[in-house]
């Protein structure tokens, strides 16, 4: 494990990818847009979870191209990349045998995420699995545990998370982390038993891996890693525009931490308009990349693909920029 977070350290920045059903609507549903995140929108249409799922028949990203886009991470200066496997509309970018809900039953039905691996890793790139245990299409997933009905389901929630788990750990050996989200409810807070045998089981199936802070959901917000670098560092990550301030936030360096970055405000997956809202600047986000790394962080860049499988015309601008920089002045 020391080895392994030696490793994440030294990478300084990674690119982050949000990639899920939610790119096809791209924040916009029945002509209305919706300004909340994109990957949110079912939440914020309210649509039904049988409406939501069907799009996973529309799902075929024609454009898609792994070794493209490992290459234009590559050129951008990445070392490493952060996935979606499976963000909370629940949809699985693997062939999971524990959800029909996955790539295998869309009309593409290729394995996204291992021809992504593939591609990364052969450009010397390492590849993350960022891992979201609340799932809004698991009809076993609840908020909260009010009655012991309640508290049955979720332990069958809790063993498919944790075959999942297991499955991408074992049939993606290369993995280096994995980066847990979706642990901030009270089902999750009363079982936190499971957080720490998720932890082990991951690590007696690859030995060092390694895994952020919010797998513990009563860690989450408060930012108090302790010294303990079996965790890693995740400052904050998630509120995009904090970044640390060298005088208030001196304790930062007592852990391992990262800065997860979007392009415009809060939008992680595609979004069609997605001038909602401030959209940073290629030097903008050059500048927090310099900011983030000097104060001994790292700084993950995320990116949301459309539904094709391409990316903007900004999002390549701002690879090309902080790749040219990158070249002359990296790495970071
Ligand atoms: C948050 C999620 O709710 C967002 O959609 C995004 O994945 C961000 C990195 O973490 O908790």
């Amino acid at each position: 494990t020391d080895e392994a977070m030696q490793q994440w350290r030294s990478h300084r920045f990674g690119q982050f990818i949000h990639w899920g059903l939610y790119a096809i609507p791209g924040g916009v549903w029945n002509g209305k847009t919706y300004n909340y995140a994109a990957e949110f929108l079912k939440s914020s249409a309210r649509i039904p979870t049988a409406t939501w799922d069907s799009l996973m028949y529309q799902f075929n990203p024609r454009e898609f191209d792994a070794r493209a886009w490992a290459k234009m991470a590559k050129q951008m200066g990445a070392r490493y990349m952060t996935i979606t496997t499976k963000h909370h509309e629940g949809f699985c970018l693997w062939p999971t045998k524990f959800t029909d809900f996955n790539i295998s039953n869309t009309p593409f039905r290729r394995d996204i995420l291992k021809e992504l691996v593939d591609a990364y890793n052969a450009e010397g790139i390492d590849v993350n699995f960022y891992y979201s245990v609340l799932d809004w299409h698991h009809p076993d997933w609840r908020y909260d545990i009010k009655s012991p009905e309640d508290s049955v389901a979720f332990r069958r929630f809790l063993d498919f998370a944790g075959n999942q788990l297991k499955e991408l750990a074992t049939n993606y050996p290369t993995v280096k982390a994995f980066w847990f989200d979706g642990t901030w409810d009270s089902s999750i807070k009363k079982n936190g038993w499971w957080t720490l045998e998720a932890e082990q089981m991951l690590k007696s199936v690859r030995p060092g891996m390694i895994v952020n802070s919010r797998l513990r959901a009563d860690d989450f917000g408060k930012r108090h890693f302790d010294s303990n670098n079996q965790l890693m560092g995740d400052y904050e990550s998630g509120y995009e525009r904090r970044l640390p301030n060298p005088v208030k936030d001196l304790q930062v360096t007592k852990w391992d931490w990262e800065a997860c970055m979007t392009v415009p405000e809060n939008q992680w997956g595609y979004h069609r308009d997605w001038t909602v809202s401030h959209v940073k600047s290629p030097l903008e986000l050059l500048e927090m990349l310099v900011h983030a790394t000097s104060m001994g962080g790292n700084f993950l860049l995320n990116f949301g693909p459309d539904g094709n499988g391409g990316f903007r015309n900004e999002e390549r601008h701002i690879a090309q920029f902080i790749g040219k920089w990158m070249e002359k002045n990296g790495p970071v």
